[in-house]
């Protein structure tokens, strides 16, 4: 067990070393931080599903403008687990690319929730950075079969 979660913390420091590097204290990203479910947040519902072999985040596309903070309603009314990783295009591609050898990873992370079918579970970020990024499944094979959306982040006037 032990040796299970300090393989999983070793495999996930390599993957996202980078971004954390450079990104200072409280835990703040390329993409935001993680939120303070005291303060106000609006509250987006993603749900997960699968159907026809397809496996998707409805909705896929979210906008949010720079500086809110979100509390993102999960819920997987799919038959198998799925989770969701917030992260850069880049951060989620390389991470998936270790999901694929070490797909029983699993995260504690405030940017990522995995969920039992049936399941509903909670997220608060804040979006502190304007930009485009990534949010996916990184189960492997569930990306690829369509499990992935975008979150556009305005700035405060609504522009990119
Ligand atoms: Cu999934």
């Amino acid at each position: 067990m032990f040796s299970k979660i300090l393989f999983a913390t070793v495999a996930l420091a390599l993957v996202s070393g980078p971004a954390l590097a450079d990104a200072g204290h409280g835990g703040a990203r390329a993409y935001g931080e993680p939120g303070d479910a005291r303060k106000p947040a609006r509250t987006i519902a993603i749900t997960m599903r699968e159907s026809d072999g397809k496996m998707m985040f409805i909705p896929s596309k979210i906008e949010v403008r720079q500086g809110e903070q979100i509390k993102f309603v999960l819920r997987n009314n799919g038959e198998i687990d799925h989770e969701i990783v917030l992260a850069t295009l880049a951060e989620n591609l390389k991470h998936g690319a270790e999901m694929q050898k070490n797909p029983d990873m699993e995260h504690d992370d405030p940017n990522a929730r995995r969920l039992s079918p049936k399941k509903s579970g909670e997220m608060v970020w804040k979006f502190t950075k304007v930009g485009e990024f990534d949010f996916s499944c990184l189960i492997p094979g569930h990306r690829e079969a369509g499990m992935t959306g975008t979150i556009v982040v305005t700035t405060k006037t609504g522009a990119l």
